[in-house]
């Protein structure tokens, strides 16, 4: 089992330990799908504050596995009306807030539920308009992808500290479109959580 992150607190932790600990056994195995992750932890939360996401589901399908330390999600932009628009899976300004240790290979899917271009990067501040780390983006971010559209890329987290997953099209960071990503210690615990 991983530590207990100390930093946790504010924050609702969902799925992500229950997905973890589903993929590391599959893992053993040789398959890393997780789709048959129980949704029954995220449903446990909801008699206190309604679960913001359960983020073994879609869209957000956040799935680590220990065996070959690599951290998969789909982000979503412009997921819904939340923030007119400008979010990723419903989330805007660092709600949603992505951790993973550092030396694991991240695999993300970028796509764009539209009308606007949007895109996908990791960022350190708020005035990068470049990703913070070799291959954190979806193609061209500046530009952004066109809607409809999904595209997929990988980086291996190097460099702890916190960063932002933003869109880098321009005006939409600033309009709130950016969440939360941190690269923990080599031996913290994968997880997805969202701001209460
Ligand atoms: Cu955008």
């Amino acid at each position: 089992m991983w530590p207990a992150d100390g930093g946790t607190s504010g924050k609702a932790a969902l799925t992500a330990l229950a997905a973890f600990a589903l993929v590391a056994c599959a893992g053993s195995t040789g398959g890393s799908d997780a789709t048959a992750a129980p949704r029954s932890a995220a449903a446990a939360t909801s008699a206190s504050t309604p679960p913001s996401l359960d983020v073994s589901a879609p869209p957000l399908s956040f799935r680590a596995d220990s065996a070959t330390r690599s951290v998969t999600f789909h982000l979503v932009a412009a997921h819904g009306q939340a923030n007119s628009g400008f979010n990723f899976n419903g989330y805007d300004g660092g709600r949603l807030a992505i951790t993973v240790p550092e030396g694991w290979m991240v695999s993300v899917t970028c796509e764009n539920r539209g009308p606007l271009n949007h895109s996908c990067a990791i960022v350190r501040r708020s005035t990068d308009s470049e990703p913070a780390i070799l291959g954190a983006s979806s193609p061209s971010p500046i530009s952004g992808q066109p809607a409809g559209t999904t595209t997929t890329f990988q980086f291996t987290a190097q460099g702890r500290g916190t960063y932002r997953i933003a869109c880098l099209v321009p005006g939409h960071e600033q309009a709130g479109m950016w969440d939360t990503f941190t690269i923990a210690g080599a031996g913290s615990r994968p997880t997805a959580m969202v701001e209460t």
